[in-house]
């Protein structure tokens, strides 16, 4: 009974590390697919890109995991990640191609490229 339990706590810690640790390798992709200046919102939410938290998907993370499903794969490429950037998951008028180029959030309407960017 005693050895079950934890044998069942085990696995259960192992399946939440094993959850964790699946974003940040899909983090790696989308950055080598999509190299972020530092300073940008893209570069600063990391996982929540796609993510709300957690594990929970934002309205972007939700078309990308779509994407996967279709092509029956879980394992995240640049050429999935491409064939959702004419699409615009937020709703905000701009592509998510686009607002991942400006270093704006694809899954947060209030996250956009700025239509009038101050000169530097
Ligand atoms: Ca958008």
């Amino acid at each position: 009974m005693k050895v079950t339990r934890l044998l069942t706590s085990t696995l259960l810690a192992l399946g939440l590390i094993a959850g964790v640790l699946a974003s940040p390798k899909m983090q790696v992709v989308f950055n080598k697919t999509y190299p972020a200046s530092k300073d940008s919102d893209l570069a600063k939410v990391k996982c929540n890109v796609c993510h709300v938290k957690g594990k929970e998907l934002n309205v972007y993370g939700k078309d990308l995991q779509k994407a996967l499903q279709e092509k029956k794969t879980k394992d995240l490429t640049a050429e999935i990640l491409k064939s959702i950037e004419k699409l615009d998951s937020d709703k905000d008028g701009v592509s998510n191609g686009d607002e991942i180029k400006a270093g704006a959030l694809p899954g947060d309407p209030k996250s956009k490229p700025a239509e009038t960017k101050p000169a530097e």
